[in-house]
C-alpha cells in the first residue's frame, strides 16, 4: 500500500479522501490556491503546498505544479477527486510518466469514454443497449437523412461533450439546420471540436447509473444503481439508492451490461455507467464517468463498502477483496447537495462568510462537508458546501430522516438551497417516487401537482388564507420556540420551527 498520497482537489472531496487515507495509515499531501489557505482540507492533511492563484487553471488544473509537489513531497500516488483533473487523460498519462500512480482508470479508457462517439462504437461492439442514432460525427446532410429515418424528436450532441453542453433537442425538420449549426458552433467553442452526432430523443427519461469497481487483475463488479433524476440544468440535486423503479431482475440486467461495458473498455478502479431509462423501463447506455462521483456515499450506505478505501487498494495493485455474490444491498440512502446559492434568486451563487453553522447528526445521518463556521466560501469554485446523506431501512424512513436532518441544519451569513430540499421532500411526486429528469423543472416552474391543485381554486381565497397562516406562523414561532426561549417543551415538540421562521424572514440571512 502507498505510504503517501497527494490529493489534487479541494473542498469536501479532498476531506473525504484524506479521511480514508488516515484510516488506512497513509500520509496525505494537500494542495491549495491563494484563496484556500484556510480551507478545511489544508488543515486536515499532513502536509500542504500552495500551488498558485485562485483561478483553477493556475492552480487546481495546473498539471506541472501538481506534479512538482508530488515530486517534492515524495507522494507515490495522486487522488484526483471529481471535477478538475479527474477525467483528464493527459494528466493521468503525465502522472504515469512522472512515476506517480494515478488513482483511477488507465488513460486509454479515459480517452475512449471522453469521446461520446467512440464510446458508443465500443458499447455497440460490446452488445450494450444504446439509443438509436449515429456513432460517428455527421455532416448536416447525413444528419438530416438520419433524423428522417429515426423520426423526430431527435437530439444533436457534441462528441466531445457530456453533461449537457453542445446539446440540442429538435422536434421537427424545419428547425433542424439552425439547431445543427448552433450545436456545432457551441461544440467548437466549448471543446475545440465541432463533431456532433444524433440520437433519438427519449421523452422524460430517468437518469439511473450503475457503480462499478474493477481491479487490475481482470475482476469487475457492480454495486447497484443510483437514481439521479432530480436535477436542474444538468446538475444533480438529489441522488438515492436504490431506485424505486429498479427491481431485482432489472438490476441484474443493468449490472451485467455495466460490467460488460467496463471490462470491454479495459477499465480499472471506480467508475459509473450512466443510463437513460424510458417510461417502459427500457435502459440505454448514455455515457461513462471515469471518476469517483459526488454521490458515491449513497452507494457506500447501501453496500456497507468504502469506495475510497477500495480505490486505494485497487490502485496499489490489490485484488478486489470480494466478488459479485458477496455484494448485498440493504436499506435506502438519499443525498442532498447543499449549495451556497439562492433558490429565491434563480439559484445565483451566494459565496461569503459562514457566520454560523449548526450541522445535523444523529442516527443514519452523514454529512460530508468542506466548510466550517467562520470560513469564507470563495467565489472562484463550485459553491457546494456539503452533502447531507440519510440512511434508513426503507425509502419512507430515509425521507423522514432527511427531513429531520434538514430541520436541524442551519447555515448563517450566506444563502443556501436548504429551503429547496424541504419543498422537494414534501412533494407528493417525490414521496411516491414519480421522478424523471423533468421533475425539478416542473416543481420550480409551478406546473407541479401541488401548485396545480392550488391554481384550480379560482377564487384565490384559500391561497390568501394559506399565505396569512404561513406569515402568522413565521412571526409567531420564534418568540416561544427560539433557541433562548423559555419553553423547552415547546421547542422539543416543534423541532426547529425557530429556524424555519428565521429563515423565512431572512433574520439570519439564510
Ligand atoms: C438525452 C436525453 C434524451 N434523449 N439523450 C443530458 C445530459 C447529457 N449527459 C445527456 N442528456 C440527455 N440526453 C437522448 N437521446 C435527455 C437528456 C437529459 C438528461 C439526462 C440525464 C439527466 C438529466 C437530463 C436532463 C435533461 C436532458
Amino acid at each position: 500500500m502507498f505510504q503517501k498520497v497527494l490529493i489534487a482537489n479541494r473542498g469536501e472531496i479532498a476531506v473525504r479522501v484524506i479521511r480514508a487515507c488516515r484510516e488506512m495509515g497513509i500520509s496525505t499531501v494537500a494542495v491549495f490556491s491563494d484563496v484556500d489557505r484556510a480551507a478545511l482540507h489544508v488543515s486536515m492533511a499532513d502536509e500542504a503546498y500552495l500551488i498558485g492563484p485562485a483561478p483553477a487553471r493556475e492552480s487546481y488544473l495546473n498539471i506541472q505544479k501538481i506534479l512538482e509537489v508530488a515530486r517534492r513531497s515524495e507522494a507515490q500516488a495522486i487522488h484526483p477527486g471529481y471535477g478538475f483533473l479527474s477525467e483528464n487523460a493527459n494528466f493521468a498519462r503525465a502522472c504515469g510518466e512522472a512515476g506517480v500512480k494515478f488513482i483511477g482508470p488507465p488513460p486509454s479508457a479515459m480517452e475512449l469514454m471522453g469521446s461520446k462517439t467512440r464510446a458508443r462504437q465500443a458499447m455497440q461492439a460490446a452488445g450494450v443497449p444504446f439509443v438509436p442514432g449515429s456513432s460517428r460525427g455527421l455532416s448536416l446532410q447525413e444528419a438530416e437523412a438520419l433524423a428522417a429515418e429515426i423520426r423526430f424528436p431527435v437530439m444533436i450532441k457534441a462528441a466531445a461533450g457530456g453533461g449537457g453542453k453542445g446539446m440540442r433537442l429538435v422536434r421537427s425538420a424545419t428547425e433542424f439546420k439552425s439547431s445543427f449549426e448552433a450545436a456545432q458552433s457551441e461544440a467548437l467553442r466549448s471543446f475545440g471540436d465541432a463533431e456532433v452526432y444524433l440520437e433519438k430523443y427519449i421523452e422524460n427519461p430517468r437518469h439511473i447509473e450503475i457503480q462499478v469497481l474493477a481491479d487490475e487483475h481482470g475482476n469487475t463488479v457492480f454495486l447497484g444503481e443510483r437514481e439521479c433524476s432530480v436535477q436542474r440544468r444538468h446538475q444533480k440535486v438529489i441522488e438515492e439508492a436504490p431506485s424505486a423503479i429498479v427491481d431485482e431482475e432489472m438490476r441484474r440486467k443493468m449490472g451485467a451490461v455495466a460490467v460488460q461495458a467496463a471490462s470491454s473498455a479495459g477499465y480499472t478502479n471506480a467508475g459509473t455507467i450512466e443510463f437513460l431509462v424510458d417510461q417502459q423501463r427500457n435502459f440505454y447506455f448514455l455515457e461513462m464517468n471515469t471518476r469517483l462521483q459526488v454521490e458515491h456515499p449513497v452507494t457506500e450506505f447501501v453496500t456497507g463498502l468504502d469506495l475510497v478505501h477500495l480505490q486505494l487498494k485497487i490502485a496499489s495493485g490489490e485484488k478486489l477483496p470480494f466478488d459479485q455474490k458477496d455484494i448485498a444491498l440493504r436499506g435506502h440512502a438519499i443525498e442532498c447537495r447543499i449549495y451556497a446559492e439562492d433558490p429565491e434568486n434563480n439559484f445565483f451563487p451566494s459565496p461569503g462568510k459562514i457566520t454560523s453553522l449548526i450541522r445535523p447528526s444523529g442516527p443514519g445521518i452523514r454529512e460530508d462537508s468542506g466548510v466550517y463556521e467562520g470560513w469564507t466560501v470563495p467565489l472562484d469554485y463550485d459553491p457546494m458546501l456539503s452533502k447531507l446523506i440519510a440512511f434508513a431501512p426503507d425509502r419512507a424512513a430515509a425521507i423522514a430522516r432527511m427531513r429531520r436532518a434538514l430541520d436541524e441544519y442551519f447555515v448563517g451569513g450566506i444563502k443556501s438551497n436548504l429551503p429547496l430540499f424541504r419543498r422537494i421532500l414534501e412533494h407528493p411526486d417525490f414521496i411516491s417516487a414519480k421522478i424523471d429528469t423533468g421533475f425539478l423543472d416542473r416543481l420550480l416552474s409551478g406546473e407541479s401537482h401541488l401548485s396545480q391543485a392550488f391554481s384550480q381554486n379560482k377564487d384565490g381565497f384559500s391561497d390568501i388564507a394559506a399565505i396569512s397562516a404561513a406569515l402568522f406562523a413565521a412571526t409567531a414561532a420564534p418568540i416561544s420556540n427560539g433557541p433562548n426561549g423559555n419553553s423547552s417543551a415547546a421547542q422539543g415538540k416543534t423541532g426547529s420551527a425557530w429556524k424555519r421562521a428565521a429563515r423565512d424572514e431572512g433574520v439570519a440571512g439564510q
